[in-house]
């Protein structure tokens, strides 16, 4: 028998009132609007990846059929699933069929590995796998033997085949035992368009983890849909927009922002592209007539020095959305004339609050600032280090409040102490200023994480699995300026006994099954870490100092 979802910590009746009364939540589910997107325009297309082309109206077909599937599969109303897939549009049928269904999914991104999805699985309780068979060399049913190897609680896998010409794989069966997806079609079952209240819990999204491992964090579908709607009408989206997902969809920021789902909402088409190289990605744009796309800075990076000589055309290009880690003035300046499209700046978060640059801003606030929130009714705080609000202008801690900025994470205690004030702020970890405009500068973070190219690093995370190393006594991992990425890690690591080679503990750290862009891109040893007179520094101390020495030494 299953257990109910742990309960929800959400926002006090008060705020809850509030919210429904400026029309911000309005019962919503996604179940029930794909739904009425379908019988509203049945044939416009929906969603375009690989060699699939689907309709609204096949769309809402295929997320009746696998809502059908999971349930007959035994799968009950809120059991969680995780969802493990690359950018193709099965990705996006397991989304509004989980949703439909009301169970819940836990989204991971392709580059996680065992330990984060055995983490994950422990974490949400889920009673279900569902991933592509291999994406970028890796095949994720060996990560699947493990999963079940190691959490038998996950009764269910199912694996998604990424398309193959007809009739490629009629003679050779699939190697591994488990089930696949297109079998749990059930084309034609009669499903309800939706099962959910729109306060219910919609999914788990993973936090960046700023402190030791990812964090699960509950969105309902008030929430996540305000932001959707909002989101779309921000950036201009309506029916004729065409969103390419060239970052993995399951991040929160090519997921809502208005991203994959927000483009769905408005009735536009999303288009998948399966890797954000650049050139897939151009031709993409020129044979979609793309409109929109997201970005993180090194990626803008790439399309910037590529696009003149790519030989495509890229003129349907209106809006380009830049977010995820700091995006420098002189790379935000070359956007318009490189690419014909309006710079939108994006800075947000997986937990709530967003902002945006708005597309007919002038161009001071959207080359220097990262935008302003969503909502009228986002609380912002900005606080120096004693908690005492700064001084209009002035850079301090950022907290925030809001319709669509989570009370609590989901089943955690005490990251809820940390990250949460007793009057329901969420602490973000970035520092920033206010323009007098009302809009937002990142200047830093306050943090240990490491951003890498939009990818968050905790910095814990990694220190612990260099410490598993027999020959490492202790290791602090840092961010170091990066000029490509933003950032890169660093490991300082002290040897104990014969110093091992770099390589080796990289090695090391990958076979513990980790995300690859977690592993560090430097590895230096020391002999120690600090001045023996300051023994007792805190582990936030000692990763300030080292990242000193090493910018010294630059
Ligand atoms: C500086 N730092 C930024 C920016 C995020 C939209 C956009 C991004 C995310 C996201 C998201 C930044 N400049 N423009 O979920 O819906 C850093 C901050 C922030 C953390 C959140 C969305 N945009 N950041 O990146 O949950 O440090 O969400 O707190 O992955 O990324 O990371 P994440």
């Amino acid at each position: 028998s299953t257990e109910p979802p742990h309960p929800v910590q959400s926002w006090p009746d008060a705020f809850a009132a509030r919210y429904r009364a400026a029309g911000h939540w309005r019962g919503e589910t996604f179940g029930a609007w794909l739904r009425e997107r379908a019988e509203t325009h049945p044939d416009r297309l929906a969603v375009i990846g690989g060699d699939q082309r689907w309709t609204y109206a096949e769309l809402d077909q295929r997320a009746s059929a696998l809502a059908a599937g999971f349930l007959n599969a035994g799968l009950r109303q809120g059991d969680r699933v995780l969802v493990h897939m690359p950018n193709m549009p099965d990705f996006i049928a397991v989304a509004m069929g989980l949703f439909r269904a009301g169970l819940i999914p836990v989204y991971a991104l392709p580059a996680h590995r065992i330990t984060e999805i055995g983490h994950f699985a422990r974490g949400s309780g889920a009673r279900a796998y569902v991933a592509a068979a291999a994406h970028a060399g890796f095949d994720y049913t060996m990560l699947a033997r493990a999963l079940q190897e190691h959490q038998p609680r996950v009764e269910h896998v199912w694996i998604a085949e990424p398309d193959a010409p007809s009739g490629a794989s009629a003679g050779s069966a699939p190697a591994d035992p488990f089930p696949r997806l297109a079998a749990l079609y059930d084309m034609g079952a009669a499903v309800p368009a939706s099962v959910s209240r729109g306060s219910d819990v919609a999914f788990l999204q993973i936090s960046g983890g700023s402190t030791g491992l990812s964090k699960l964090i509950p969105r309902t579908h008030d929430d996540y849909i305000y932001t959707l709607r909002e989101s779309a009408r921000i950036c201009g989206l309506d029916a004729d927009a065409v969103f390419l997902g060239a970052l993995p969809i399951a991040h929160n920021f090519p997921m809502s922002s208005p991203g994959f789902l927000g483009t769905l909402y408005a009735g536009g088409r999303v288009v998948l592209a399966p890797s954000p190289d650049p050139e897939s990605c151009f031709a993409l744009v020129e044979r979609e007539r793309v409109t929109v796309t997201s970005l993180v800075p090194p990626l803008l990076l790439q399309w910037l020095d590529r696009a003149p000589a790519s030989g495509r055309d890229l003129g349907s290009l209106r809006a380009i959305q830049v977010g995820g880690a700091k995006l420098s003035a002189e790379i935000a300046r070359r956007v318009r004339p490189t690419l014909g499209a309006t710079l939108q700046q994006v800075f947000g978060m997986a937990e709530g609050l967003v902002n945006y640059t708005r597309l007919d801003d002038p161009d001071e606030l959207i080359i220097h600032t990262q935008g302003r929130p969503i909502s009228p009714d986002d609380e912002i705080l900005i606080l120096d280090d004693e908690g005492r609000p700064v001084e209009p202008g002035q850079a301090g801690h950022l907290l925030t409040r809001g319709p669509y900025t989570i009370r609590a994470y989901h089943d955690n205690p005490s990251a809820n102490a940390r990250a949460f004030t007793d009057d329901g702020y969420y602490r973000t970890g970035d520092v920033v200023r206010m323009t007098p405009e009302g809009y937002l500068e990142v200047q830093g973070r306050a943090g240990d994480h490491i951003n890498r190219a939009g990818e968050k690093i905790s910095a814990e995370e990694i220190e612990d699995h260099l410490l598993s190393h027999p020959r490492v006594f202790d290791a602090a991992v840092v961010s170091v300026p990066d000029e490509f990425l933003g950032e890169r890690s660093c490991a300082f690591v002290i040897p104990k006994g014969a110093r091992p080679r770099p390589a080796e503990l990289k090695r090391w750290i990958r076979a513990r099954g980790i995300a690859d862009f977690k592993i560090p891109d430097q590895i230096l040893f020391v002999d120690a870490f600090a001045s023996t007179a300051a023994l007792k520094v805190s582990r936030k101390t000692l990763r300030a100092q080292l990242r000193a020495r090493l910018l010294e030494q630059e």
